[in-house]
């Protein structure tokens, strides 16, 4: 049996961090508690550029122990049940913890099995199926990319929340970037086909992506849905939505899949915490929990609809950390989330563009040059500068976003218009 100040579930990108946070308050040992199960922490966004050849698979992990605070206390096990009415939670091995203050990032959960044939496909190294998605199948996706030599290549995105999603379509962009390379790229088919209604959320970065797919002969099929696969003989089976009787069989030389995701399951058993889907039921602006005042909420587990992302926990994080003291010092809770979130949207090897926008879907650009464009600049963030800030300032509880910069750069652009005019 425990009992804590700030309990947090999970020991992801937000539950790392708000430990981090929530540490350097409260030192004394015990006081902060992360329960979570894995022995190993992952840096997901490296995943697309794995799949890519990009990266290696080892630069995007390390233990769990490892970038865990040294004064927070790592309970290795599963929540089970929430009880908010009494303030605790209790564990698969039957440990029951209190706490004053708690926490959920508990992040999203990958439904393999709902799409039939993909588990097997996945698991059998001549299939050609292949996912950036899973730690566990992320390093077979640029060995298949290689074996392709003609046909159809397709990428999917399901119907339903992903996290970043941009990333179903930026390693459509960079497996088409080599095929190109390997001078191959008439012999192939490349096909992105996803359930959404446009190719991206934000009008501005829309139009970039769409003038990207028509420059490089990518066909873009919209509200089409993967309903199932057939290993054996190639064929994915897809649905219109808009008329959802309708299916289609199509061939596939590599199929990419972006799995259904939705939030825990455990979660989801808990309706007194969560929102119809089964996301954790927080204010969009303060991120505090709707019913329980002492649980807060941070990253994909819950309601907010900003674009599940990273970059959006690290705008979250001063958020939560804020609230969660003034709501300790019996004050008034007041900083609020606009929903910042980004994805770097890495359209082949050498380029990328940076979207960044908020709740409204409007840009909310960090640098003074207009993002809508491919930058090798965005590139190289993404590829080593991000890295670097996660491990040594994000982890450890020193970085809020770009907030700061958006500022400062701010001051330069109406400085300069200024002068223009
Ligand atoms: P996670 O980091 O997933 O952590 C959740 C944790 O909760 C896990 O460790 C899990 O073990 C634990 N947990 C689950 N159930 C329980 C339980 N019952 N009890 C206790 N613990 C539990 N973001 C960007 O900003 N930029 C990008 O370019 C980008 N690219 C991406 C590419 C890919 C392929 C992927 C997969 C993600 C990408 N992301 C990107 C998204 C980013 O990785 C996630 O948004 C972020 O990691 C979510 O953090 P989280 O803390 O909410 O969840
Ligand atoms: C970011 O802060 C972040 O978290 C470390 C990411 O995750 C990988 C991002 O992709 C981005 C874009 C940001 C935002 C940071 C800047 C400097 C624009």
């Amino acid at each position: 049996q425990h009992s804590c100040k700030i309990l947090i579930i999970g020991g992801g990108t937000g539950g790392c961090t708000m430990a981090a946070k929530f540490t350097k308050q409260y030192k004394e040992p015990k006081q902060v508690i992360v329960v979570e199960p894995s022995d190993i922490h992952y840096y997901q966004p490296l995943f697309t550029l794995i799949g890519g050849g990009i990266k290696l698979f080892k630069s995007s992990n390390r233990p769990m122990a490892q970038v865990l605070p040294r004064n927070a206390k790592w309970i290795k096990d599963s929540v089970i049940t929430f009880q908010p009415e009494s303030n605790n939670i209790i564990t698969s091995n039957g440990d029951t913890i209190q706490y004053e203050i708690m926490i959920v990032a508990m992040g999203l959960q990958l439904y393999w099995d709902k799409i039939p044939g993909l588990i097997e496909g996945l698991k059998n190294p001549d299939s050609q199926i292949c996912s950036i998605y899973g730690p566990e199948m992320v390093t077979e996706v640029f060995n298949k990319i290689k074996k392709v030599s003609n046909g159809t290549a397709v990428f999917t995105f399901p119907n339903t929340p992903v996290k970043c999603p941009g990333a179903p379509q930026k390693i459509a962009y960079i497996a088409e970037d080599y095929w190109q390379q390997k001078k191959i790229r008439d012999k192939l088919k490349v096909v992105y086909n996803t359930s959404l209604p446009d190719i991206f959320g934000v009008k501005k970065y829309a139009d970039s992506l769409w003038a990207v797919c028509k420059k490089r002969g990518i066909i873009v099929n919209l509200q089409t849905n993967l309903l199932k696969i057939d290993p054996d003989n190639r064929e994915a089976i897809f649905q219109n939505l808009k008329d959802p009787d309708k299916t289609f069989v199509q061939k596939y030389a590599l199929l990419h899949v972006t799995p259904p995701m939705g939030p825990p399951s455990i979660l989801k058993n808990h309706t007194n915490l969560t929102n119809a889907a089964g996301f954790l039921r927080v204010d969009p602006k303060t991120l505090q929990h709707e019913q329980y005042t002492n649980i807060f909420g941070i990253g994909d587990c819950t309601n907010t609809p900003n674009s599940k992302t990273m970059a959006a926990i690290s705008s979250q994080s001063k958020v939560v950390y804020r609230n969660v003291m003034d709501y300790l010092a019996g004050k008034e809770i007041r900083s609020v989330y606009e929903g910042y979130a980004s994805c770097p949207l890495v359209t082949g090897y050498g380029k990328c563009i940076l979207a960044e926008f908020d709740y409204k879907l409007q840009p909310l650009e960090t640098f003074p040059f207009d993002q809508g464009k491919e930058y090798y600049m965005m590139y190289w963030l993404k590829k080593t500068f991000f890295p670097f800030l996660y491990w040594n300032l994000m982890l450890k509880g020193n970085w809020d976003g770009p907030e700061v910069f958006r500022k400062y750069f701010n001051v330069f652009k109406r400085k300069s218009t200024e002068s223009v005019n």
